[in-house]
């Protein structure tokens, strides 16, 4: 017998449908960062990553041009199954003629189309996006929207409202929201003598922001985290700040997982969120030992995390979003081993008993729930994953092929 009927039937027999997980998992969809292409770089000026981030690594093929990374991310998402979106980055913006004479606080739609008409040629769900407020002259003393410059802080301001325009123009094209996401950078290396005031200043600029967006077509949200490299002592944007914020604005929470303390795991955040939001944004990658954005794997937590997102119905709820740059290995394999990691944990997750498992944890019958959830780690997961592939003429080999276009392709960029 065929190698996904015997699965089918062994997890019939554990009660799981695994036609109806292979049909959920192609709907879900995860959002793929444009960045991972260039080691978070750009198009608009910068020629170094700053803000407390860091790329690591120096794999030759970098992509050094817009043509470049579009021509990588078209090969890249040709072997990642199911449904994407792409997530754009302000400081990708196709300036053309307008190179060096707009700012960020002037972009506008037209400077990102080229990513929409880009994104519909791909067949993708739609595009998401993120003002950038790191990486240029504008940030100073490593403040951006809580800065106590107020030359400094409009002009961030005004990025982000623009941002919020761009986006609405974005969602419209594909007629449904764009998330937007926002992080900044903000942050003090050493003991502050004012905690307060930059979180003021943070907030009335969001507010300021945030005054009036489109509602139909923009979802603002806002990514906390605590502590960047060079900015170890104090960062503006915790996750108290922003959780009371989201709170009391209706705008979404974003939770990066390599934003947290090392023990804390954001699959145990998201139902907390659940309880009080409509909707919840994921930033997921792979922290080792710091916020490093390893590249995503077919790990723990992430399994973890991908079970609070399918048994709790929130499929629809929770935002998936990548956020990992390697630059020590092939960045197109970084990127489709990530999304495909990414794409196994929710598999994995949509072909679990979910339903009898909580019966056991509501009928406080903790030992049969301990041998059930270790039964069904046994099941041949890996024979649906290979079904899952085969029906979108993908295979367990990608391999192959990226080192074909890095033969072909990279190698000759110098
Ligand atoms: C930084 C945040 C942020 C960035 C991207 C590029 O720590 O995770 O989301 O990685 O915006
Ligand atoms: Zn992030």
């Amino acid at each position: 017998m065929d190698r996904y009927e015997s699965a089918k039937q062994l997890y019939a027999a554990a009660g799981v449908d695994a036609e109806k997980a292979l049909a959920a998992l192609k709907e879900i969809p995860i959002s793929v960062h444009c960045w991972q292409g260039d080691d978070v770089i750009g198009f608009d000026g910068a020629d170094s990553l700053s803000g407390g981030i860091q790329t690591t690594g120096n794999y030759p093929g970098r992509a050094r041009t817009p043509e470049e990374l579009l021509a990588d991310i078209r090969k890249a998402f040709s072997l990642m199954p199911g449904k994407k979106r792409l997530n754009v980055h302000a400081c990708y913006a196709f300036l053309g003629e307008d190179k060096g004479k707009v700012d960020r606080d002037r972009y506008s739609y037209k400077h990102f189309e080229r990513w929409v008409t880009f994104a519909k040629e791909l067949g993708l769900d739609g595009v998401d996006f993120n003002p950038t407020f790191f990486a240029h002259p504008m940030v100073k003393d490593g403040l951006t929207l809580s800065s106590p410059d107020e030359t400094v802080r409009r002009f961030w301001v005004e990025h982000g409202k623009r941002s919020l325009e761009i986006a609405a123009e974005m969602g419209k094209a594909f007629g449904k929201p764009c998330l937007v996401n926002i992080w900044i950078p903000d942050g003090f290396k050493d003991v502050p003598a004012d905690r307060l005031g930059p979180r003021l200043r943070l907030q009335k600029s969001l507010d300021e922001m945030l005054a009036s967006y489109d509602k139909k077509y923009v979802i603002p949200a806002v990514e906390s985290k605590v502590f960047g490299i060079g900015v170890e002592s104090y960062t503006v944007g915790n996750n108290e700040f922003y959780q009371n914020y989201a709170a009391t604005r209706g705008v979404c929470c974003l939770l990066d997982n390599g934003h947290y303390h090392p023990t804390e795991v954001v699959s145990d955040k998201i139902p907390s969120l659940l309880a009080f939001y409509d909707k919840v944004a994921l930033h997921v990658t792979r922290p080792v030992r710091w916020d490093s954005d390893h590249v995503v794997l077919f790990e723990d937590e992430l399994k973890e995390i991908a079970k609070e997102i399918v048994r709790n119905d929130a499929t629809e709820k929770v935002m998936i979003g990548l956020d990992y740059f390697d630059a020590s290995i092939n960045r197109l394999s970084a990127w489709v081993t990530g999304q495909r990691s990414m794409q196994k944990a929710l598999l994995y997750a949509l072909l679990l008993p979910n339903e009898s498992l909580k019966d056991l944890q509501d009928a406080g019958n903790f030992t049969r729930l301990m041998v059930e959830q270790e039964k069904a780690k046994m099941l041949p997961f890996t024979d649906v994953w290979a079904e899952y592939l085969k029906r979108q003429n993908l295979s367990e080999n990608y391999y192959d092929e990226i080192a074909l276009y890095e033969e072909s392709v990279l190698k000759a960029r110098q």
